[in-house]
């Protein structure tokens, strides 16, 4: 299977020498509470429904959560409000994702993000983003019904937008057959060029970030998140 395929390659990446280094410093060292577990301390692959039609692009996986875990948005904060909200909407099987074999399975939705390792500050470089394109490429490629994308923040909509804006460039359509693609905002929602490269648009939606900073401040609340995702869902034909 494609996406077998990806992440076998995937998880021997080290081309960004900053992240490896982090990636496994963080490894090394732990969190005092979870002292006793091995980290996986590698990139993390996509997961989820390989036919799913509705895609979730974060931003990078957390240093104790993904990094930690192995499995996206699993074992933080990030993910508890996160994969409660798929489960709520019908998506996730269960509302919690603590360990990489924890039973929990999506359908319809893939999650994954612009840059695969944890990287300091959860801030990837221009530099690193670019290096780590050709990985998501290659999963939006296997996912073979993907059409309607959420991104959760500035970083992941603008990686999805460029991705878009590849393809059409590479596949010769006109700049006018789309529209600018709007600047990032909670609840935008737009339509871009298929990132996968098919002639049909795709439709991306953007919500702020699900992290702590976020969540905890009341800059997004579950009923914020909810609504977006509704939308997205909706679009989606799930
Ligand atoms: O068992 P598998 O088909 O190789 O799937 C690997 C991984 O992906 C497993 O942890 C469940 C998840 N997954 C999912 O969440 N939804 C699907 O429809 C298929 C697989
Ligand atoms: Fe490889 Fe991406 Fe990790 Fe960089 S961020 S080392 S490109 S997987």
């Amino acid at each position: 299977r494609a996406l077998a395929q990806i992440t076998a390659e995937l998880v021997e990446c080290r081309r960004c020498p900053r992240l490896v280094a982090w990636r496994e410093d963080v490894a090394r060292e732990k969190r005092r509470a979870y002292r006793d577990q091995t980290y996986w301390g590698r990139p993390v692959p996509g997961f989820g429904d390989p036919d799913a039609p509705l895609v979730i692009v974060g931003l990078a996986p957390a240093a104790h959560g993904g990094n930690r875990t192995g499995r996206m948005f699993t074992g933080d904060r990030s993910g508890d409000f996160l994969y409660a909200a798929l489960y709520r909407a019908g998506l996730a099987s269960q509302p919690t994702s603590t360990s990489r074999d924890d039973g929990l399975s999506l359908r319809g939705v893939f999650i994954t993000a612009p840059c695969h390792c944890a990287p300091p500050d959860n801030k990837p470089t221009i530099a690193e983003l670019a290096a780590c394109r050709g990985w998501i490429d290659r999963e939006l490629a296997a996912l073979h019904r993907a059409r309607v994308y959420l991104a959760l923040g500035k970083i992941g909509y603008d990686a999805v937008g460029a991705l878009a804006r590849a393809r059409r460039a590479s596949a010769g359509d006109r700049a006018e057959a789309h529209p600018r693609l709007p600047p990032f905002a909670h609840g935008v929602e737009a339509s871009i060029p298929d990132p996968r490269g098919g002639a049909a648009a795709a439709l991306l939606f953007g919500s702020y970030h699900v992290s702590q900073q976020n969540t905890q401040t009341g800059r997004l609340t579950g009923d914020m998140f909810d609504e977006v995702l509704r939308r997205a869902v909706s679009a989606a034909g799930l």
